[in-house]
């Protein structure tokens, strides 16, 4: 935001949805969790890590003494894949399903904890037989298969960060990720299904290893998946079910500190290379535990859980392998599209495993809704409990369908905001306890202190807008961007900062965490998440939220997604510039539909926020984890050339909207 005045408060959504009486009486959490948290933030992180199972407790629970450099439970050890795997075969309940795992073709397999451990220990003890040391980097580079999360246990269990990347992403983008952390061995496949055929990575991963910088990599593990050809570098590239196949089915989990690396995963930021954010063992997998347990009001003897998010995105990590994994949880994975073979797909699915909780992204459920209420009503959608959203800020009339429509009116639904940086959810409403409101994620989860300031650092009033910082150092923060210190202090911590009293009663400053997020807090106090700071538009000195002008579009009956950008504009400093997509029946209907939307936003936000143009498009350029790609519709509504496109999920996007599009302002 580049005024002093903070972002307008136009959106008014009134409706509220109390908790369910029954999952309010039996929930994991209760309200009471909040007091207690506040009154003893460290006791009640201290009481969650207890949650783990530690090979030694920890006695310490944070060391804040040079901020912002986390320690947390820094005297513990524990190991992660034991935790996620071997205790629960300890205590009996090794023939429990860990992964319903529902491959794109049609094939499936359901995995136990104990045939969990014994791949895991397989693969931990061919990458120590590669050579794979405690503190060595491993590239993983693989498509939804079950062998992504034995991949990474196997990591964790000897030490060794894993880098996942995106299975979607070019040789390039791997390049750059396998130079970054100087990666000793890649795990890939032939390929995997996607859209009804086998799509190929040993080849990325080939010509990855062409360039320079990737020659650490000393070995590439390929699992085969889509038996297609392969090439071959003797020496280099060996079959993960020959190297696995023979290896011992145990293996001894050894302990490491709590602060030992876990992961390094990266994430794209508009400019710049991309930044490995750095999580490590202990103070991760206590939140990314509990928070799972408290946002889905996990039961692990009865609930069958799906995320349906990409391994290679944050989400995977934290709410595919680490935090259910950690909470003996039954779940589904899904490899491929939810239009494949058919869009009932998701449908089926839950049906078929009979999900109670489940965890999506706003495009999709924006895209279930373009595709109609009359698919995901031929299912038996009744298991359902618990409903979670994650990735952007969810439109109030997206959530509403998701609720009415996916949850018979009945399920919560979570919208959970957090980052890869951030590890685990901060914010989000608590099933049991929270009377949600559609469009917000309302209030931060107990043991988290985060809040919208202004310019200044100072907290807004209730009913404002601003800036969403973090105040108080949390367990699953990111460490450190890999190789960059100095980025990691530029990049979150040197915007914003209070005054404290030190040791010795004088005055230090604090930083305070920079989300890059703008958002308001309501009048209750509840905080709605507003899109990027860098997306914010500037309109006649006023600071306009983009997620808000989307919210409007998207509630008009005709609109089934939108992304507003601000364009330069020689009389307003910037105008509103909209990219709609219709809804199937309503064809491109031309001026008057223009005129329309254009009232309508007028009527719902304000004359303010009207935008200036509004195209109609077929598709809208996203990341692969669902985000809209506004930087790039900014590059198209100001004429320019378009900057980094290496995240895109489909680079033809692009050309199809500059074709609409010959002569912009
Ligand atoms: C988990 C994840 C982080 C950015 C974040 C914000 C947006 C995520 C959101 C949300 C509003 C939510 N975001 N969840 N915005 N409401 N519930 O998405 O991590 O890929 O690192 O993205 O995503 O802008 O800053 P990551």
């Amino acid at each position: 935001m580049s005024s002093n005045e903070s972002l307008a408060n136009l959106l008014r959504e009134e409706r509220r949805f109390a908790p369910p009486a029954e999952l309010a009486a039996t929930a994991n959490v209760t309200g009471d969790a909040y007091e207690k948290a506040a009154g003893d933030r460290l006791g009640f992180w201290a009481e969650q890590a207890r949650r783990l199972d530690w090979a030694v407790e920890p006695t310490e629970t944070l060391d804040w003494s040079n901020p912002p450099f986390a320690k947390w439970f820094a005297d513990g050890r524990l190991n992660v894949a034991y935790n996620c795997v071997d205790r629960h075969v300890e205590a009996g309940r090794g023939d429990r399903v860990a992964l319903h795992f529902e491959g794109e073709p049609g094939d499936s397999r359901s995995i136990t904890y104990a045939e969990l451990q014994e791949e895991v220990a397989r693969a931990a003890n061919a990458l120590t037989e590669l050579g794979v040391e405690a503190g060595d980097r491993v590239a993983i580079y693989l498509p939804m298969i079950p062998e992504a999360a034995v991949a990474m246990l196997a990591c964790a269990r000897i030490g060794a960060p894993h880098s996942v990347v995106f299975g979607g992403f070019s040789a390039d983008a791997l390049a750059t990720r396998i130079q970054d952390a100087d990666a000793k061995v890649v795990i890939t496949a032939d390929g995997g299904w996607r859209r009804g055929k086998p799509g190929a990575l040993k080849p990325a991963v080939d010509e990855a290893l062409t360039r320079p910088g990737t020659e650490g990599v000393r070995h590439v593990l390929v699992v085969r998946r889509t038996a297609q050809e392969v090439e071959w570098t003797e020496g280099r590239d060996l079959w993960w079910h020959e190297v696995t196949g023979r290896q011992s089915a145990t293996h001894t989990a050894q302990p490491f500190p709590a602060e030992h690396p876990l992961f390094i995963l990266y994430t794209s930021g508009t400019t710049g290379k991309p930044k490995g954010i750095l999580h490590t063992s202990g103070g991760y997998l206590t939140q990314a535990a509990y928070t799972h347990h408290a946002v889905f009001d996990l039961k692990p003897e009865s609930d069958v859980y799906w995320c349906t998010a990409d391994i290679g995105w944050v989400t995977g990590h934290s709410y595919i392998v680490y935090g259910p994994l950690a909470n003996g949880a039954t779940q589904v994975m899904y490899e491929g599209t939810p239009d494949t073979p058919h869009q009932g797909r998701f449908w089926e699915i839950v049906q078929k495993y009979g999900v109670t909780i489940l965890y999506t992204a706003p495009t999709a459920i924006r895209t279930f809704m373009k595709w109609g209420d009359e698919i995901p009503a031929r299912y038996d959608l009744s298991s359902l409990r618990v409903l979670g959203s994650v990735g952007e800020p969810i439109n109030p009339e997206a959530w509403v369908w998701y609720r009415e429509k996916i949850g018979a009116g009945r399920t919560p639904v979570v919208d959970t905001w957090w980052q890869t940086e951030t590890g685990s959810v901060m914010i989000s409403p608590l099933p049991g306890v929270t009377e949600t409101k559609p469009g917000s994620a309302q209030r931060a989860l107990p043991g988290i202190s985060a809040t919208v300031v202004d310019d200044n650092g100072a907290e807004v009033p209730n009913g404002s807008g601003g800036y969403l910082v973090v105040t108080e150092p949390w367990p699953s923060m990111l460490r450190t961007i890999w190789g960059d210190e100095q980025r990691y202090l530029d990049t979150y911590w040197s915007r914003f900062a209070r005054r404290a009293t030190d040791a010795d009663g004088g005055e230090t400053r604090v930083p305070l965490y920079f989300a890059g997020d703008g958002a308001k807090k309501d009048e209750d106090g509840d905080i709605w998440l507003l899109g990027r700071v860098d997306d914010v538009m500037l309109v006649s000195g006023h600071n306009i939220s983009t997620t808000e002008v989307e919210s409007a579009l998207v509630s008009h009956p005709k609109v089934a997604e939108a992304a507003v950008v601000g364009a330069t504009d020689a009389t307003t400093g910037q105008a509103i510039c909209a990219f709609v997509i219709l809804r199937g029946a309503a064809a491109d209907e031309g001026d008057a539909l223009v005129a329309e939307l254009r009232d309508h936003v007028g009527r719902t936000l304000g004359p303010i926020a009207k935008p200036k143009r509004i195209m109609t498009v077929a598709e809208l350029p996203k990341t692969r984890s669902g985000k809209i790609m506004r930087r790039l519709l900014r590059d198209v509504a100001e004429n320019r050339a378009l900057g980094d496109v290496t995240t895109l999920t489909d680079s033809t996007v692009m050309e199809l909207i500059q074709a609409k599009l010959p002569s912009a302002p």
